[in-house]
């Protein structure tokens, strides 16, 4: 071996011993075990007694059908927020403990429970789960869920390779979760700083879990970019033209040309830090010419589009909230559309703000200050738009709106405060203080409301019934009063020059803010628990929230609201046509809500398949053996992987049609079954012109025709 590796190694095990290597002896993580087993044993108790196997694997495990796809990209990405959240419990509790020098410990540790080692690792999983495995599959999710439906089309442009995505996607969760029991996790930070994560100075394989899991996972968000991008070329129904297309779904294509051209930049990166570590390259240490600033530079020329990347998704669902609950078009489409697309080529020249303080020239500081002020331009056209298109309009304030005006107020702290950042002399003060960690919250967290915003927004859209307001509303409070809690006293102890990644906090005046900050967390806690009610009592009461026609909220705009709520599997019984930019608010004005069609037509449609799902164990096999250093196994998944894709590349039985009549049979049952929720007979509309909550009152808005 041509790196100087320490401890045992062997042919059959590499590094690992078991008995060494799992964490029975430390409390807090044999309690996490513990929930684990039992969890996953409850169940597999439940699918066992309810006979759900079968179910699982047919509708789920198997799945190319882009809805069912994307409910599981953000099942998956909630249930990593869970995990990323227990961590941030942790941080908060660990400084809000070992504050002075009098301060006591537990559990081995000098101050507060957590040793600075895992302590290092707590913060580092955090930030890397919430940025790769929380938000962004969330945000991948929808645009897997509502894009395509949308731009009226059936599926994803390439189905199999949008199963491939998720599956990938899970390999990176689990490899992270894995890590949490067997061996450590990296200590470096989620930036992964050199030469700190070179073999020399973390001979574990805390590193090798960061870099594999990364680096399997991008592979995943990179093919879904290439998906997305191409299904929004190429599978837009007749009359989609370029100048009506949701605006939603032109952030999904600006991010993804983000996604695109930036992943493969942190591919390469990480590629190289790999090199360093298992074969004795010296791309990112001093020694034999390598240089570490090279790492940092590659990492933030992805790691600032990226978070563009998850922003602009974001600034997509506002859009399509503010409007709906307006009851006016979105001001400004084209400079919506243009903004868009400005600041994700502007988000790639300004990555060096990062470390202004590397030592680099004054120009180049002020080069890079003067591109990170440039974005404030496209993003303050779109805050101005966002406020025309509510000014005078006929506002209503159920829960989706509600986060989206919190998002709204917090890209204006949290832009203001990246301006503060983006001065140079400022940010020599600042730097690699918490004040630099609020400013990101602060930034992420308006993402963390948008997204929520779009849970209540499409909820009953994908699952055919509305969310409980009521504890909707709690939610939404309890989360407020968390973030102002626990992100103002953050600000301020940044000002007061905290530093970022303490595991003991020497001064003792700096401890009321901390407690503050617990308070903070306390309250968060309390909405998870009202986030976790509301989901259960709605689904309890989903009768009674059942959603009549096609559009939950009346006043929707787009073509999503056009077909039946839930969608079918084969989202529109016949291509629609669009005709405005606004298509379902044009058809609401012209008395066109209704889809039934005088003929049908044969459905093309993909095939399920095992092969993405197969794939992805082989390669979590593949990820656990290169971090154990296993090469047999390695080797093994790795031909396997590849003989898996050339045998499914000779499948040519991947689709099927469903012959026109089959179609107007399962469009009667679902036509009937609607006409039956509202007591009205045979032939009503599905799309949801009459009745509900909101019809009385709100005459059909006014829509536009784009010249
Ligand atoms: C007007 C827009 C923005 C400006 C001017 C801005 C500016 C900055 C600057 C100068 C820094 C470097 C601070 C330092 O480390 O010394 C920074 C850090 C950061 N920003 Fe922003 N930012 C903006 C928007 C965003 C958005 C939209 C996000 C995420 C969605 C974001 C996430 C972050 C993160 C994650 C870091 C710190 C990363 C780390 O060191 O771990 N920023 N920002
Ligand atoms: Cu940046």
């Amino acid at each position: 071996m041509l790196v100087d590796l320490q401890g045992p190694w062997s042919p059959i095990f590499g590094r690992l011993g078991l008995l060494l290597d799992v964490h029975y002896n430390n409390p807090v993580i044999f309690f996490a075990f513990q929930l684990v087993v039992v969890g996953g044993a409850l169940l597999a108790f439940w699918l066992t007694c309810t006979n759900r196997w079968k179910w699982l694997w047919k509708d789920w495990l198997t799945t190319v059908d882009h809805k069912k796809l994307g409910i599981m990209y953000i099942l998956v990405g909630l249930v990593m927020m869970f995990r990323g959240f227990s961590d941030a419990i942790m941080i908060r509790t660990q400084q809000a403990m070992a504050v002075g020098p009098d301060s006591p410990g537990i559990l081995g540790a000098a101050h507060g429970y957590l040793p600075p080692y895992h302590f290092d690792q707590v913060f580092t999983a955090h930030g890397m789960i919430m940025i790769l495995l929380a938000v962004t599959p969330i945000l991948v999710g929808f645009m897997n869920i509502i894009m395509p439906i949308q731009i009226g089309a059936r599926d994803m442009a390439y189905p199999y390779l949008n199963a491939l995505g998720l599956w990938l996607t899970v390999v990176a969760a689990a490899l992270v979760m894995i890590a949490l029991f067997v061996g450590d996790f990296s200590h470096a930070g989620w930036v992964g700083l050199t030469p700190l994560t070179e073999l020399p100075y973390s001979p574990g394989v805390g590193v090798d879990y960061y870099i594999w899991s990364i680096q399997l996972g991008s592979i995943g968000t990179t093919l879904g970019a290439v998906n997305l991008i191409a299904t929004i070329i190429k599978m837009r129904a007749p009359g989609m033209t370029w100048g009506r297309l949701p605006i939603f779904t032109w952030t999904t294509l600006a991010s993804n040309i983000i996604a695109l051209t930036s992943f493969p930049v942190l591919g390469v990166a990480l590629g190289l830090l790999t090199f360093d570590r298992y074969v004795g390259t010296h791309f990112f240490t001093a020694d034999l010419g390598g240089n570490l600033m090279m790492y940092t530079n590659l990492f933030w020329i992805w790691g600032h589009p990226e978070v563009y990347f998850v922003v602009i998704p974001a600034f997509g669902f506002l859009s399509e909230i503010i409007p709906t609950f307006s009851e006016k078009p979105l001001f400004g489409y084209i400079t919506m559309v243009l903004a868009s697309m400005a600041i994700a080529l502007v988000s790639w020249t300004v990555w060096l703000h990062h470390f202004f303080t590397m030592g680099a020239s004054p120009g180049v500081n002020s080069y890079f200050s003067i591109a990170t002020m440039l974005v404030g331009i496209p993003t303050g056209v779109k805050v101005f738009n966002w406020a025309f298109t509510m000014y005078r309009g006929r506002l209503r304030f159920p829960t989706p709106m509600l986060w989206a005006l919190g998002s709204l107020f917090l890209l204006i702290t949290g832009g203001m405060t990246g301006m503060m950042l983006s001065v140079p002399a400022i940010n020599y003060l600042v730097h690699n203080s918490v004040f630099v960690i609020a400013h990101f919250h602060n930034m992420f967290l308006l993402i963390a409301y948008a997204s929520f915003g779009a849970v209540a927004f499409w909820w009953p859209k994908v699952f055919g019934f509305r969310l409980d307001e009521k504890l909707g509303k709690l939610f939404f409070w309890l989360f407020t009063a968390g973030t102002l809690l626990v992100f103002i006293p953050m600000y301020t102890l940044g000002f007061m020059g905290m530093t970022r990644r303490l595991d003991y906090v020497a001064h003792t005046s700096w401890q009321p803010l901390l407690l503050l900050e617990m308070l903070g967390i306390a309250l968060y806690t309390l909405s998870v628990l009202a986030f976790v009610a509301q989901l259960a009592v709605s689904i309890r009461d989903r009768e009674k929230n059942r959603v009549t026609g096609s559009d939950a909220w009346e006043t929707s705009r787009s073509v999503e609201w056009m077909t039946h709520t839930p969608p079918p599997f084969y989202n529109f019984a016949v291509t629609p046509v669009i005709h405005d930019r606004d298509e379902w608010a044009w058809r609401r004005e012209h008395g066109l809500t209704s889809l039934v069609p005088d003929r049908y037509l044969d459905i093309h449609m993909p095939k399920n398949t095992a092969v993405p799902l197969i794939i992805g164990m082989l390669t979590l096999f593949f990820g656990f053996a290169m971090v154990w250093r296993i090469w047999w196994l390695a080797a093994a998944s790795l031909i396997a992987i590849i003989v898996v894709m050339i045998i499914r590349s000779f499948d040519k039985d991947t689709d099927y049609i469903i012959p026109a009549a089959e179609v107007e049979k399962m469009e009667q049952e679902i036509l009937s079954r609607a006409a039956g929720a509202t007591g009205d007979t045979a032939d009503a509309p599905i799309g949801g012109g009459a009745g509900g909550a909101y019809a009385s009152r709100h005459a059909p808005s006014q829509s536009r025709k784009d010249t």
